[in-house]
């Protein structure tokens, strides 16, 4: 065995971290939250050669897939959903007309392995606390270490630049509720607030899910629950198409508007 050395060892992970975070300050699209419709959206915005970084509050990327339905880590997606499942590698089982399943932990493995070859950056660990504005749109995200959140310890944040920015916070809308805070009632849904999940209802949140998937503040698009969210849509318990499709969705929306150039 060749002799190793640690300060070589500590010097490659610092150099090559450096040289990503660095490659990541001014990108295409910054997507927040890497659950299904984030993971989703960042291989469909880097297929189409954007310059894309999804950034997670958690060391795990996957959101709410690894618990299946209440741990039992199973997810269904019903046919129109299936399609993205297997473009992904994923295997896909029919239980019945309608309904198939796949492995949760697969699902997560997949998505995050191929949204990374793609080319999208995911940087974990990192919590996006608030946004960067320019007094009518979003144009940046504010950005910390996780750990630093959950010591308390009074830090500074950094911050970082994007085209567009995609809300996929899952339930709690993290990056709209700053909007909301700072420029109330300024929001582009029915009243300009967040309308507030309503209770569980799978047809039509999976239908509203992909309709609320869209800008809901100059820069900042919805998508996947934190659409519904904002929009007012059911929750749809552990039926995950919706939040495929909802990724494809967003990162068609941004394609259409980085090719307008506007
Ligand atoms: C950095 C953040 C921040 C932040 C949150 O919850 P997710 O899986 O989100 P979706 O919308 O892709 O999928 C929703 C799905 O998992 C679900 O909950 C369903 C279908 N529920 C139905 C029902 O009835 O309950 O992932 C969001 C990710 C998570 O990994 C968070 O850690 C992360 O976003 N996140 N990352 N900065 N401020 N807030
Ligand atoms: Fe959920």
């Amino acid at each position: 065995m060749a002799e190793l050395n640690e300060i070589i060892i500590t010097r490659a992970i610092i150099d090559r971290y450096h040289a990503k975070i660095t490659g990541n300050l001014d990108v295409d699209v910054a997507i927040v939250g890497a659950g299904p419709s984030g993971l989703v959206a960042g291989y469909h915005l880097a297929q189409k050669g954007y310059r894309v970084t999804i950034f997670e509050r958690k060391l795990s990327v996957g959101g709410g897939i690894w618990g299946g339905g209440m741990l039992f880590n199973e997810i269904v997606v019903q046919d129109e959903a299936r399609r993205i499942l297997e473009e992904f590698g994923v295997r896909v089982n029919r239980y019945e007309e309608n309904y198939y399943t796949a492995d949760a932990i697969e699902t997560v493995s997949l998505l995050a392995a191929r949204a990374i070859q793609k080319g999208v950056t995911i940087l974990n660990g990192i919590t996006v606390e608030d946004v960067v504005m320019r007094p009518n749109r979003v144009i940046g995200l504010v950005i910390l270490w996780s750990a630093v959140e959950i010591a308390g310890l009074h830090v500074d944040p950094l911050a970082i630049r994007a085209k567009y920015i995609v809300d996929a916070t899952g339930h709690d809308t993290e990056v709209v509720k700053v909007v909301h805070k700072k420029v109330p009632g300024r929001l582009m849904t029915p009243t300009g607030n967040i309308e507030g999940e309503k209770s569980m209802w799978s047809e039509e949140a999976e239908k509203l899910t992909l309709e609320n998937t869209r800008e809901v503040f100059p820069g900042l698009f919805v998508a996947g629950m934190a659409a519904n969210a904002t929009f007012g849509g059911p929750r749809m318990g552990p039926i995950f198409g919706g939040m495929l499709l909802s990724g494809e969705k967003v990162a068609h929306l941004i394609d259409e508007r980085l090719k307008q150039g506007s």
